[in-house]
């Protein structure tokens, strides 16, 4: 290296006094090559950080992630005779502007009828795509057009729920709340016949909803905020060959040996002056659980906001600032599970492809019997029929949210087999029903690098909040001072939180943001975009 360029890490190494703009001149003299970014966690936040700076020439990229795999939230499994998705499942709306359909459709990981372009213009609404088959308690099978009416003046009143603004909402009202305030007006129409069907099909949407949120109830989703979240057009579609095969495919663009497993990282200790074994000094230096440390100039971190939220006060040293702070506690982040049945043959008819669950006597007006133990199973909002039937055998995959679904994660799967039996056979009315043959559940509340599912916007947060957790550190208003440690991950999207492709935007992003520091020999630097 010539001296001239070795002269700024000389004088950044021993002159302190003036490091905020030495650390500037660092960066503009280092180029791309040198600059050390740790990345931590390895789900498709941090694999889509590390390909988009390797792609622009960055190749000190290290990411460390706790468990023994990459993936994360996107993980699947074999099961019965095929594979199952145990986090993400669907591409919320796959159309062009959705960099998770762009990547899938370019390496060719779609099926057909996800890439017919009148498919891509389709609006769900941001709800899994499913016609009902719907099963009382008492055994009965309502047919669709009865409960047709009341879907249609649901998705009215979420839409409603999603028009609102800062202006025209108190801070403390809640989609719950909105939504009961809708269904108390509506039903004074309905008729002394339908009431109390109605009323237990509405508590049957509001479970779905739990599962849709990643929320206990709807009561602690704020109504403001609602409708920042962004649906794109496009019909949800799977994976032939599981989400998986989407980071893998990224994960091939980076060197092999990028990703290293099994390392926790314990405490980010940043603002500091670290030797690394090069004997240069890196502004960062990273504690893993097993004593290891890593020294960088960047530090990328992606964990999930539930480990955030249990680790907030001591991960960083110096410690996050309290915008922060704040932001992770008042953030919303819940469970929502999955419960797999296979059958040896199926019980439901063969076009169906969701299963719904209506607790007669329920109501949306109140919350669900607290005793878990007896209720737990009343929170599950129904199962889908997996597809396609003939490659993996007749699955059902059932959906659950809150706290109901975290005692679920305690039970033996023998327990909640045998309760999925009696349950299946009540709705069905048939007490013979075959139990499944198998089973398989997620338990994301139980792991313990993520604690929950997804994120939403909790009452008393905002979408500010969302803005906050992804500020990277130093604030803003040192912005002279080298970029150090950036938060991505699919809590910090305000508008594409709790999705892949809102992860994906988020490693994106801060990769940017790192990009934009270092710019290729010959590009003017703009100080004012520092
Ligand atoms: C989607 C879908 N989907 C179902 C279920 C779940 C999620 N999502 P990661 O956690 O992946 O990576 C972080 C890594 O960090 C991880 O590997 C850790 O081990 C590691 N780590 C943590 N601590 C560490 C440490 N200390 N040291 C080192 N490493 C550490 N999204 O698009 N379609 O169908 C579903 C679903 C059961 C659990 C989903 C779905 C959410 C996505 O899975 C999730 O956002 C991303 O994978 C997260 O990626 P990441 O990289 O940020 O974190 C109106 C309105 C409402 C809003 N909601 C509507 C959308 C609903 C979402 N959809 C849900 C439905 C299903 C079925």
């Amino acid at each position: 290296m010539p001296i001239s360029r070795l002269l700024p890490l000389l004088v950044f190494f021993f002159v302190q006094p003036n490091q905020q703009t030495l650390g500037l001149e660092l960066e503009e003299e280092m180029g791309r090559q040198r600059p050390a970014v740790l990345i931590i966690g390895s789900g498709i936040a941090g694999i889509g950080a590390a390909e988009k700076l390797y792609h622009n020439g960055f190749r000190n990229i290290r990411i460390l992630e706790a468990s023994g795999r990459t993936g994360g939230r996107i993980r699947t499994q074999n099961f019965a005779k095929g594979l199952a998705e145990m986090g993400a499942q669907w591409i919320h709306g796959p159309s062009p502007e959705n960099p998770v359909f762009q990547l899938s459709a370019q390496y060719n990981l779609l099926g057909p009828d996800a890439l017919l372009e009148e498919n891509q213009k389709i609006d769900v609404g941001g709800h899994p795509p499913a016609i009902p088959v719907i099963y009382t308690s008492s055994g009965k099978n309502i047919s669709s057009p009865l409960v047709m009416n009341l879907t249609s003046l649901y998705f009215e009143w979420l839409e409603n729920a999603r028009n609102f603004t800062k202006d025209a909402c108190s801070p403390n009202a809640s989609v719950g709340s909105f939504l009961r305030q809708e269904i108390l007006r509506s039903s004074k129409e309905w008729d002394k016949d339908t009431y109390e069907l109605n009323m237990a099909v509405l508590r049957s949407f509001l479970n779905i909803e739990c599962c849709v949120s990643g929320t206990h109830t709807m009561d602690y989703v704020a109504l403001c905020p609602y409708g920042e979240y962004t649906m794109f057009l496009g019909l949800d579609c799977t994976f032939p060959k599981g989400f998986e095969s989407l980071v893998n495919r990224i994960k091939a663009n980076i060197p092999n040996d990028t990703v290293t497993l099994n390392k926790a990282v314990k405490r980010i200790s940043w603002d500091g002056s670290f030797q690394g074994s090069d004997s240069r000094v890196y502004p960062v230096q990273v504690q893993c659980e097993d004593g290891d440390t890593f020294v960088a100039d960047h530090v990328i971190v992606t964990v999930p906001l539930g480990f955030l939220k249990k680790h907030s006060e001591d991960f960083l040293s110096p410690p996050l600032p309290p915008s922060k702070i704040q932001a992770i506690k008042k953030l919303g982040f819940g469970t929502m599970n999955k419960i797999l049945l296979e059958f040896e043959k199926p019980f439901w008819e063969p076009n169906s492809s969701y299963i719904q669950l209506v607790w007669e006597g329920s109501s949306p007006l109140t919350e669900p019997q607290k005793d878990l133990k007896k209720n737990w199973m009343k929170k599950l909002s129904g199962f889908v029929v997996l597809e396609p039937p003939g490659q993996l055998g007749h699955v059902l995959c059932g959906f659950i949210a809150g706290e109901e679904s975290e005692y679920m994660e305690s039970l033996s799967d023998e327990e909640v087999l045998s309760t999925m039996t009696s349950l299946l056979r009540q709705f069905t009315g048939n007490p013979e029903l075959p139990p499944p043959v198998r089973i398989l559940r997620s338990k994301w509340h139980s792991q313990p690098y993520t604690y929950g599912s997804y994120s939403y916007v909790a009452v008393g947060s905002s979408g500010s909040d969302i803005d906050s957790l992804a500020e990277p550190l130093p604030k803003d208003m040192d912005a002279a001072k080298p970029l150090q440690v950036l938060f991505a991950g699919e809590a910090t999207e305000r508008n594409f939180y709790s999705t892949t492709h809102g992860a994906l935007m988020s490693g994106r992003r801060e990769a940017q943001r790192i990009i934009d520091r270092y710019p290729e020999p010959g590009t003017a630097v703009s100080k004012a975009k520092l």
